[in-house]
């Protein structure tokens, strides 16, 4: 079988990028350890509470150093609950320092739910029964829209809150 000179290159070239990107998937896999943000820890779905992070008094903005905080809430239908503010009040704006280390630590009560940060790189599926982590750097101010991205009923287009970035 005769093949042309430019099929042959293009033939190399194809098999060689397909070798290229299954060697980086598989360092990234095996070697790197990466998985996907969530399915890493499971969860109680009827006793969410049993885990410590999810316990209404830690719901909400933690700080854990200097430059560093854990963001802990729970979505449910149509909701995420970051808990309460010094009123009281459920929390619908978390406030974070501009360049700080935030990781958002959820979970779903019922449905999947999602957890866009708008205008950020922040993307999560929160998934029933498990734990959805997801840690960024929040290095510009401004106000940041939170939104559901996973259709869950007909209350969806009402589930959002807010994040600041504040200076
Ligand atoms: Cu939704």
């Amino acid at each position: 079988m005769h093949l042309h000179k430019f099929e042959k290159v293009w033939l190399i070239f194809g098999t060689g990028s397909l070798l290229l990107f299954l060697l980086v998937i598989g360092v990234g896999a095996f070697y790197k350890g990466t998985h996907p943000s969530s399915h890493l820890e499971t969860i109680d779905l009827k006793n969410i509470e049993s885990h410590e992070a999810f316990q209404p008094d830690n719901l909400g903005v933690t700080q854990v150093k200097e430059d560093q905080y854990i963001v802990n809430f729970v979505a449910s239908a149509f909701n995420y609950d970051f808990g309460v503010d010094d009123n009281g009040k459920p929390l619908k704006k978390i406030r974070i320092p501009k360049g700080s280390t935030v990781l958002f630590q959820a979970t779903t009560k019922d449905v999947i739910h999602g957890y866009q940060v708008a205008g950020t790189n922040v993307n999560m599926m929160l998934e029933p029964g498990y734990i959805s982590r997801y840690e960024t750097v929040m290095d510009e101010t401004g106000e940041f829209t939170i939104v559901c991205n996973e259709y869950c009923g007909l209350g969806h287009h009402q589930m959002f809150a807010s994040v600041e970035v504040y200076e």
